[in-house]
């Protein structure tokens, strides 16, 4: 292990209490067979911890300390009232502890510590609140039926409850790791769920802290376990585990396939939101003003490692070169250092491997005809960091146009009409988000309902609130995070038909 630079004190003894340890049952303990995953740092490629590489016993413990919890009359019979208090204390308790959360995202991700305070803690922060309102707002129907009244001349009465889906089986990325964490775990408890999270392996050290920070919240013992290990084994368990009622997954398209056909083999309840290849749409009549610093913040934000990343970016013809310039000389001057650096703006990627994916798209591009404007190096630095890359001149079927980089990689290309932006932004197997630059109302309101995504943005990108319904189409996923909407994946109904 190798000490750590540019943390705070508390920071330090997090990193150290947590080392080799995972919640379950309301215990901190290490996975049967002892074994352990190392954690490197990003920004200088050191291992600094390292966390329980669970087994598939360890699963079985975490989903039965979740079954019991779930069934434990301190949880089962909680009123709604006390949940959403519960909820709203590990808001504040969140921002009590919001300089170490930062620090650790910081430190385990590679995004810039300013960013991870703002985005990720913020808001994470900012969703237990929204999330802890609904947990007193959870309401059923009273429902007329059309039956002959029975004979003894009374009637019926319906109504549909709804009530908790269970055992949660949680699996999250390494892209907002926090956020991803609270997203799930957030209205699980509010719905009375149970939760069994698994972070990815790259970034466990907020989701063991939220771990922490639940039970001081005063949530029953098992209510949230956090397993640590690889994806292949515990998530896998986790897909296919019984005792498990519902898998909640993000992250890319290839796993969540396997995910969920693992979970519907069982026929459990399942969401998943996938990997995306969002579109940045330009017209000439765009506040320029806004939509160059706009599309180089859509595609650079958190180091292009955001399912929502604007990473094709279509111009209409007569402003693409001086759009593709503006944005070239944005990705030129930015920061690129370590997370911890209050003054950087990028980060380095989150891992070699990521890199190396990435550093693979570029060459493939250039391969296949591209040209770049911007970037394409590997910084003379330590740890895992690139340079913000913009490409042109490449084809709408080409690899780099087509598949997911998750990277900070731009592709730039022009296009004619309205019509031919339409074209070229569904042209992709993603359906996740998009964004329509456009001072004409009257393109934008004929442009939104043709774009095929979950999310249409306009004149901005990556905007995303707690009350706004957040998912994808095509292979970008099933299901909608987020809003009133999220509370349908974490609760079945129940239909209740009394003759009276
Ligand atoms: P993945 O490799 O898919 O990993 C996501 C999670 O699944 C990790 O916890 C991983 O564990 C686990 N996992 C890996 N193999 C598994 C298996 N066979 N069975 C069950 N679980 C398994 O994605 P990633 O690289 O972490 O994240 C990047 C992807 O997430 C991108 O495609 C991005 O677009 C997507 N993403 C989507 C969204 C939304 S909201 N649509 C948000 C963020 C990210 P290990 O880490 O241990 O391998």
């Amino acid at each position: 292990m190798s000490p750590i630079e540019g943390i705070s004190a508390v920071t330090a003894a997090t990193i150290e209490r947590l080392a080799g340890k995972m919640l379950i049952g309301g215990e901190w303990l290490a996975a049967a067979s002892g074994e352990i995953q190392n954690v490197t740092n990003p920004a200088t490629a050191e291992v600094f911890t390292h966390m329980p590489s669970s087994g598939a016993s360890d699963v079985d413990r975490a989903v039965e300390a979740a079954r019991a919890a779930f069934k434990n009359p301190k949880w089962a019979e909680m009123r709604p009232s006390h949940r959403q208090r519960a909820i709203l204390k590990l808001a504040d308790l969140l921002e009590a502890n919001i300089d170490e959360l930062a620090e650790l995202e910081s430190l385990d991700n590679g995004k810039p510590v300013t960013m991870a305070n703002r985005v990720d803690v913020r808001g994470s922060i900012e969703y237990l609140r929204y999330i802890a309102g609904w947990a007193t707002k959870i309401e059923g129907l009273t429902v007329d039926v059309s039956f002959p009244r029975p004979r003894d001349g009374g009637n019926y009465f319906a109504y549909t409850r709804q009530e908790p889906v269970g055992v949660v089986g949680a699996i999250i990325p390494w892209n907002f790791p926090l956020n991803m964490a609270v997203w799930k775990v957030g209205p699980a408890l509010a719905t009375g769920c149970t939760v069994v999270l698994k972070p990815a392996s790259e970034t466990p050290l907020t989701a063991l802290r939220f771990g922490e920070l639940i039970l001081e919240a005063g949530f029953p013992e098992g209510v949230v376990n956090v397993i640590t290990g690889s994806g292949s084994v515990v998530g896998a368990a986790m897909s296919s585990h019984p005792g498990i009622d519902k898998i909640a997954f993000t992250g890319s398209t290839e796993v969540g396939r396997t995910v969920g056909l693992s979970a519907m083999n069982r026929i459990a309840r399942v969401s998943l939101e996938l990997g995306g290849k969002s579109p940045v749409i330009v017209f000439d009549d765009a506040n320029l003003d806004a939509a160059i610093p706009g599309a180089a913040s859509a595609i650079f934000f958190n180091q292009g490692q955001a399912c929502t990343a604007g990473s094709r970016l279509y111009v209409q013809r007569s402003i693409f070169d001086q759009f593709v310039t503006g944005v070239a000389a944005r990705a030129a001057k930015m920061k690129i250092g370590p997370g911890l650096d209050p003054a950087t703006q990028m980060g380095p990627l989150v891992s070699q491997r990521q890199r190396n994916t990435v550093c693979e798209y570029i060459e493939k591009g250039l391969a296949q005809g591209g040209k770049l404007v911007a970037g394409g190096e590997r910084p003379d630095l330590p740890g895992f960091y690139l340079q913000p890359t913009i490409l042109v001149d490449m084809p709408q079927s080409s690899t780099v146009v087509q598949e997911e980089i998750f990277g900070p990689v731009l592709v730039a290309i022009p296009f004619d009409d309205a019509d031919e932006a339409v074209a070229l932004a569904n042209d992709s197997p993603y359906g996740l988000a998009a964004s329509v630059w456009s001072s004409n109302l009257s393109t934008v309101h004929r442009l939104t309902p043709k774009i095929q995504a979950g999310t249409v943005w306009v004149n901005c990108h990556n905007l995303l609130d707690p009350n706004l319904p957040f998912g994808g189409c095509k292979l970008s996923g099933v299901g909608r995070e987020m809003g009133r909407a999220v509370l349908d994946l974490y609760t079945e109904t129940k239909s209740v038909l009394m003759a009276v």
